[in-house]
């Protein structure tokens, strides 16, 4: 297999770019997978910075993470959410007894100053975490959905609301004044980087932030590295989450088609590569007039090889 001679960049929110980073980590060597993760999903809750995706990342990769879910930790138990139930505190974001440590010990150092980056560093090595793991930022950046009921966190709108509320559109508080994580901004700026891999995360709430913060994406155009993305949906539908129901309400087609186009039209001439599954394999012309090649090839990951396969195929696209 011929593998990008750097070191390469994904962008990920958390299950499905989970599932794509842990076939990135499998075939790359050890040092050279970087992942930037979305954090307009973290939220305060019970006094806790809860950070959804960096925390669904790292147990993936750690080999601790909930297989059902996709998200949380293996073997998990609840009783500090039935003591707090008790207490008659919110319960409805589920947190575990073993998943609290995470948020316990992360409040800890934050609250002592520490950048949210090298916490994440301390914990992808405790966690026996080779890839390199960044926050988008260590600034704090809040997605907020806005729905004909009003605009949530995106939490509330996810996990509370069972992503009910008809959405409208999205922002990301904060964004305009956080930075890109440096170490993040020097490697996408060191002419290093050989790669960088879209994850088939949530086009709107997981990727977009990532891309518009600090005009990341002009940076990684003016970088002229390769950016391959996998579409998020597969014959209509999400691969993972609401993808699918937030592009129906926003009037976009339900489709790869669409959701190459959002990012053509956001981020124009960023993406060389545009990765299908064979179930759109007619959609192809269609995606090439946007300005992308594209490439048809299996993307449903549901066992450890097709997460392989995936990242065999995006990793070769990148040397071409
Ligand atoms: N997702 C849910 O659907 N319900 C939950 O109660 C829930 C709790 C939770 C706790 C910690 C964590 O790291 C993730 C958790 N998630 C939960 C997943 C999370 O809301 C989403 O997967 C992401 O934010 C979307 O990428």
């Amino acid at each position: 297999m011929i593998l990008p001679a750097g070191p390469v960049l994904a962008l990920s929110g958390g299950v499905g770019g989970a599932k794509l980073c842990l076939g990135l980590d499998d075939r790359l060597p050890a040092g050279q997978l970087h992942i930037a993760c979305n954090t307009g999903d973290d939220f305060e809750h019970l006094g806790l910075t809860i950070c959804p995706d960096i925390d669904t990342v790292l147990y993936t990769l750690g080999g601790v993470s909930n297989p059902e879910q996709g998200w949380g930790l293996a073997g998990e138990t609840w009783q500090v959410l039935a003591a707090l139930e008790r207490l008659g505190a919110d319960s409805w974001f589920r947190l575990g007894d073993r998943d609290l440590a995470t948020h316990l010990w992360r409040a800890g150092e934050l609250a002592q100053g520490r950048a949210l980056s090298a916490v994440t560093a301390d914990l992808a090595r405790r966690l026996g975490v080779c890839a390199t793991v960044y926050p988008m930022s260590d600034d704090p950046v809040r997605t907020m959905v806005h729905t004909a009921e009003g605009s949530l966190p995106f939490q509330h709108y996810f996990v509370r609301e069972q992503c009910r509320p008809a959405v409208q559109g999205f922002s990301f508080a904060g964004i305009d004044s956080a930075a890109l994580q440096p170490d993040l901004a020097a490697l996408c700026t060191s002419g290093s980087l050989a790669g960088v891999i879209i994850c088939p995360s949530n086009p709107f709430v997981s990727i977009d932030p990532i891309l518009q913060l600090d005009s990341f994406w002009q940076t990684l155009r003016e970088s002229r590295v390769p950016v391959v993305a996998v579409a998020p949906i597969v014959g209509g539908q999400a691969l993972k989450g609401p993808a699918a129901k937030m592009m129906a309400e926003l009037a976009l087609p339900v489709t790869a088609t669409g959701v190459a186009s959002h990012y053509a039209q956001r981020y124009p001439g960023l993406i060389k590569t545009f990765v299908v599954d064979h179930s759109d394999a007619t959609l192809a012309p269609a995606i090439q007039e946007l300005g992308m090649e594209v490439e048809v090839t299996a993307t449903i990951m549901r066992e450890r090889a097709d997460k392989q396969a995936l990242a065999r195929a995006c990793l070769e696209l990148l040397c071409r």
